[in-house]
């Protein structure tokens, strides 16, 4: 039977793209192996398999005594397939903090501080003079991007960036343009309604007798909330709160698109901008930090 190579639970785009490529590495290798899911497919890893024309890895449901294992962006029972216990793992790649699993036996291990584990298998890659093809590295690509936020996140290394300038030209996209639209893709707001969407992660608030309600949603399709700014107006402001503000949040731009019910002059003293509808608080992300202080000193 084949070795089975699987992410995570809940898999990202990391989880599907590390079991395709090492799959395809392995294979190379001489292995017998078979790239594997824990979970559904969502939709930013939906738009790298059908842009670079891959199949999604086979569901499994959980693993059992004699299969073998190659563990790929984990190293936890609590993310990993159901019956880990009971299998055999052969091999673990991964960039996070050890979580304690135990072997009856030895196995490989490769853990590295970098971004991403596609950006190790891209090291093992050259390590074994194996040649990458065009979609195996638009996948490698794609979870780069998509684990580094487009290498804004503090985990971003320079080996991170070293493989998606080598494999950008492999798979001939421009990686951040690329990016750009997989994540626009993957937080595409577009089967929900207005109402779910203000409603998504929704908090109320007392300020200083007010009654307020303050909804997050982030989402790089920016234009297609704006577009329908008066509709979400016509919705708020139908509520029975005192104050509402809808915040659009952009994590590649770091800031929210402010929708409200309540004064114009609440959102300028809050967030220091021309208060409008729709005006962009820049470095504005969060809630707890700053929309709830932000406006409750405002509101004073
Ligand atoms: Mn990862």
């Amino acid at each position: 039977m084949s070795i089975l190579i699987f992410g995570h639970k809940n898999p990202d785009t990391d989880s599907i793209c590390s079991s395709l490529a090492c799959e395809y590495l392995k294979k190379q290798m001489g292995m017998d192996v078979k790239a594997c899911r824990l979970g559904e497919v969502r939709k930013e890893a939906e738009y790298a398999l059908n842009y670079f024309g891959v199949e999604a890895p086979e569901f499994i449901d959980g693993v059992k005594e004699g299969d073998e294992v190659i563990l790929v962006d984990h190293n936890e029972y609590g993310q990993s397939a159901d019956g880990l216990e009971d299998a055999t793992i052969l091999e673990m790649i991964d960039h996070h903090k050890l979580g304690g699993i135990k072997t009856d036996a030895p196995l490989n291990v490769r853990m590295q501080t970098v971004g991403c584990t596609n950006t190790i298998l891209y090291q093992m890659f050259k390590e074994n003079k194996i040649e990458i093809p065009k979609n195996i590295a638009g996948l490698m690509l794609s979870a780069i991007m998509s684990d580094t936020l487009i290498y804004k996140s503090p985990t971003t290394t320079e080996a991170d960036k070293e493989a998606v300038s080598a494999l950008e030209k492999i798979a001939g996209v421009n990686a951040e343009e690329y990016a750009l639209e997989m994540f626009k893709y993957g937080t595409s707001l577009d089967e929900y309604s207005i109402e779910e969407i203000v409603n998504m992660d929704f908090k109320e608030f007392d300020m200083e007798g007010n009654k307020v309600g303050i909804g997050q949603v982030f989402t790089l399709d920016i234009d297609s909330v704006l577009d329908k700014k008066d509709d979400f107006l016509d919705y708020i402001n139908s509520t029975a709160y005192d104050m509402l503000v809808l915040a659009v949040t952009d994590i590649i731009k770091e800031g929210s698109y402010l929708i409200y019910k309540g004064e114009d002059d609440v959102i300028s003293d809050a967030f220091d901008v021309n208060g409008e509808q729709g005006v962009f608080a820049d470095g504005v992300v969060s809630r707890k930090k700053q929309l709830v202080p932000n406006l409750t000193s405002a509101l004073k």
